[in-house]
């Protein structure tokens, strides 16, 4: 057996059969160390006489996740992957891909070059580049249509979904029924190659574009215009996978290639890769390290079973994790618990869930009235009305039942988790862990650290949202932490738009178009507009400066018009419906206010006018935010405002965005229209220190470090 001296990939030869075995953790990314070792293994296998077949196989966990992304950003690219895939492909000694694992973009990509491909049942491929921005660069828009049926194809690459192997058949040669019987069916399957059989080229295969697969074309383009509003790449995918039926192979290559640059070198692109990391980069954080203990946590509790601690329960159960639910009153408990039966059950309806799990589900949900059953819980998340007085008795009380050790949190959305551990004896132990609503859905969860708490309950609690599959950002306290502590300028300037003359229309419009999934107004009608009414009144300290601060909605909380579910808010509803109808009166309830507050309305607020005070004061927000460390890196408020926001992540998050657009140009049109306010904009406008002076340096949100 001869070994290379490449770490990334090894190299062995035995009974005449060479394999190539990628080992380079934690993903088998295709680095040039990956690149180069793939093409040493090719060359030595195939000037060695004692080789009749070239196995390419991983040592880890999956086969390969693809190009290495680090390097997208400029590094040395030769050689290429389509040039390592084209020596694969053209090898002139059988190459067998044998997948332990899942095998993502360039990954599969390698496995589509070589001539033959086994795994198992239960494994998964995929080509998500299109998440990235991109394309399948490596002819994955030429080989996969050439192995798989039309529609499967162009929807793994359009959607980047991953597929079960099984639905692949066409492109795998053999589909071992277990893991474990990977290596004796691969043996078996070496030992039936011939000179008739052994050389099998993806690219010798033709094809046509014949009028069913026009019409899966078309049936998935018009899918696409709908799913993916905004994005750039998808459309590309589909005009890339369309040469594999209508150009010749090379050409196909060719015309593949270009597309991919095309992608590339947009901002969507810059902004997609950024997020990849932003959302890797959010578990990365100073407050632990690998020294600090994690706690156990077994057995939870929440206080709360209506629809938000409801909703928390489901991620527990979900993960196996046995929960009890406290409410004071049985009858409340067992709504809770029925709705959250009612839940499961629709899943199961949709097939996302089978009955079995249900069951499995409910079986781990118990309820109870009384706090002495939460005394041997390892975790109590309290999830109850949004008063300072009422989150004060409940830790009062979790502080005398629960065992020492228990991670006492609280689901806050605004409030000062300092003060709520404050009434405690172990503020330590006291976290802030704020769901987004509907908890059982939403996959952001912000994780407040108090000043007290501790670091082995800030790690448990960052380790235990990967367990229940949210994605966590740390964050400080404040009012609103992160995410509401920005859409309230967002919000605020939404409503002194519609007081100076802007209807709810023209300003949702915008903020659709800019890619949000929708605008402030019907965002604030289906939250429910009593909401941020109660806010206003308990946060008058903050806004009675400002006697313009949501008077609008004040108004028409007071004719009890609270958004859908009073059947009118901002916008008219018709029973049933939650289509928004615009309503002249709303716009004559802004002119009287205007008309009171002493407010010029006027009918030249244009949509940047309308951009910039939306969402540069939330830009700015955030930049007040990193100046005060309530967010570590302004990756972390990327990643809470995409996951818990619906930011369209092809501008990669606020902060991403502003990077783009400029910090320079951002102070430039804060600046401009803080101007043109007068008043109203030096109160509410003027762009924050840390903004002007990211500026001046000509530097970015990227590269602040508090
Ligand atoms: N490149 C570079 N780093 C990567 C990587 C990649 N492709 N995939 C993962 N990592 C890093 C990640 O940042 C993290 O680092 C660590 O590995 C573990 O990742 C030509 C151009 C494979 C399903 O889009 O989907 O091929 O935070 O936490 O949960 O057509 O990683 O530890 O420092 O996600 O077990 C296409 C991306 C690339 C797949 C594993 N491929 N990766 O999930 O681990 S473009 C992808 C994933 C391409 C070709 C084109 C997942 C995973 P750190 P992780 P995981």
């Amino acid at each position: 057996m001869t070994e290379m001296e490449n770490k990334a990939v090894g190299y062995t030869v035995q009974q005449g059969v060479a394999t190539i075995t990628m080992q380079s953790a934690p993903v088998n990314a295709l680095s040039r160390a990956v690149r180069v070792g793939l093409i040493d293994g090719i060359e030595s296998a195939l000037s060695d006489d004692s080789v009749s077949a070239i196995v390419i196989t991983s040592s880890l966990a999956l086969f390969s996740g693809g190009a290495d992304i680090s390097e997208f950003s400029g590094g040395d690219l030769s050689p290429n992957l389509p040039e390592v895939l084209d020596k694969i492909e053209n090898a002139t000694k059988p190459v067998v891909a044998v997948l332990p694992g899942p095998a993502f973009g360039g990954g599969l990509e390698v496995a589509l070059a070589c001539h033959h491909r086994i795994t198992f049942a239960g494994n998964q491929v995929g080509l998500p580049e299109v998440n990235l921005g991109i394309l399948p660069g490596a002819g994955g828009t030429q080989r996969l249509p050439r192995l798989a049926d039309p529609a499967t194809a162009l929807t793994m690459i359009v959607t980047g979904k991953p597929t079960s192997v099984v639905k692949l058949s066409g492109v795998f040669d053999k589909i071992s029924d277990k893991p474990e019987h990977l290596l004796e069916d691969t043996k078996q399957y070496l030992g039936s190659l011939n000179a008739e059989n052994g050389i099998k080229r993806t690219s010798d295969i033709t094809l046509t574009m014949s009028e069913e697969v026009q019409g899966v074309f078309d049936a998935v383009s018009a899918q696409t215009k709908k799913a993916a509003r905004g994005f750039f790449a998808p459309l590309k995918c589909i005009e890339a996978v369309k040469g594999a039926y209508t150009l010749a192979f090379s050409d196909g290559l060719k015309h593949e290639g270009k597309l991919f640059m095309e992608c590339m070198n947009t901002p969507q692109a810059r902004a997609q890769q950024h997020f990849f990391f932003a959302e890797r980069a959010a578990g990365h954080v100073s407050d632990f390290d690998k020294s600090t203990t994690e706690r156990s946590i077994e057995k939870v509790a929440v206080i709360g079973a209506g629809t938000m601690g409801g909703g928390i329960a489901m991620n527990f159960a979900n993960a196996g994790i046995p929960v009890t639910m406290l409410e004071l009153k049985q009858e409340a408990l067992d709504k809770g618990l029925a709705l959250i039966r009612k839940n499961y059950e629709n899943s199961a309806k949709k097939g996302k869930l089978t009955q079995e799990q249900v069951e499995t589900r409910m079986a781990l949900l118990s309820g109870t009235t009384t706090y002495d059953d939460l005394a041997d819980v390892d975790l109590v998340i309290e999830a109850v009305f949004e008063k300072m007085e009422v989150k004060k008795t409940v830790f009062t009380t979790l502080d005398k039942v629960c065992k020492p050790g228990a991670i006492l949190a609280s689901n806050t959305s605004t409030l000062d988790v300092n003060e709520i551990a404050a009434c405690t004896s172990r503020p330590q132990d006291v976290i802030g862990l704020h769901f987004f609503s509907p908890a059982n859905v939403m996959k952001l969860l912000e994780v407040v650290k108090a000043e007290d708490t501790s670091a082995d309950v800030i790690k448990t609690c960052m380790k235990l949202a990967k367990r229940i599959k949210k994605v966590a950002v740390l964050v400080g306290v404040c009012f609103g932490f992160v995410g509401n502590r920005m859409i309230e300028p967002y919000g605020r300037e939404a409503n002194r738009l519609l007081l100076e003359g802007a209807s709810p229309e023209q300003v949702d419009r915008v903020l659709t178009q800019f890619g949000m999934p929708m605008g402030p107004f019907t965002m604030g009608d289906m939250a429910g507009l009593d909401i941020g009414y109660y806010v206003r009144q308990s946060r008058q300290a903050f806004i009675s400066h400002d006697p313009s601060y949501g008077a609008v909605a004040d108004r028409l909380v007071e004719k009890d018009r609270n958004g859908l579910k009073t059947g009118r808010g901002a916008y008219l509803y018709e029973a049933g419906s939650r289509v928004p109808i615009p309503d002249p009166e709303v716009l004559e309830i802004a002119k009287q206010e205007a008309a009171r507050l002493g407010v010029a309305q006027r009918n030249d607020i244009s949509d940047e006018e309308i951009l910039v005070r939306c969402l540069y004061t939330l830009i700015n927000e955030g930049a007040c935010i990193l100046e005060e460390g309530i967010a570590a890196k302004s990756s972390d408020i990327d990643v809470i405002y995409v996951y818990g926001y619906g930011f369209p992540v092809y501008r990669g998050g606020p902060m991403q965005y502003a990077d783009e657009v400029g910090l320079g140009e951002i102070v430039d049109k804060l600046s401009t229209y803080a101007e043109r306010l007068g008043d109203y904009g030096k109160m509410w406008l003027q762009p924050s220190d840390l903004l002007i002076k990211l500026a001046q340096e000509r530097s970015s949100f990227a590269k602040f470090k508090n």
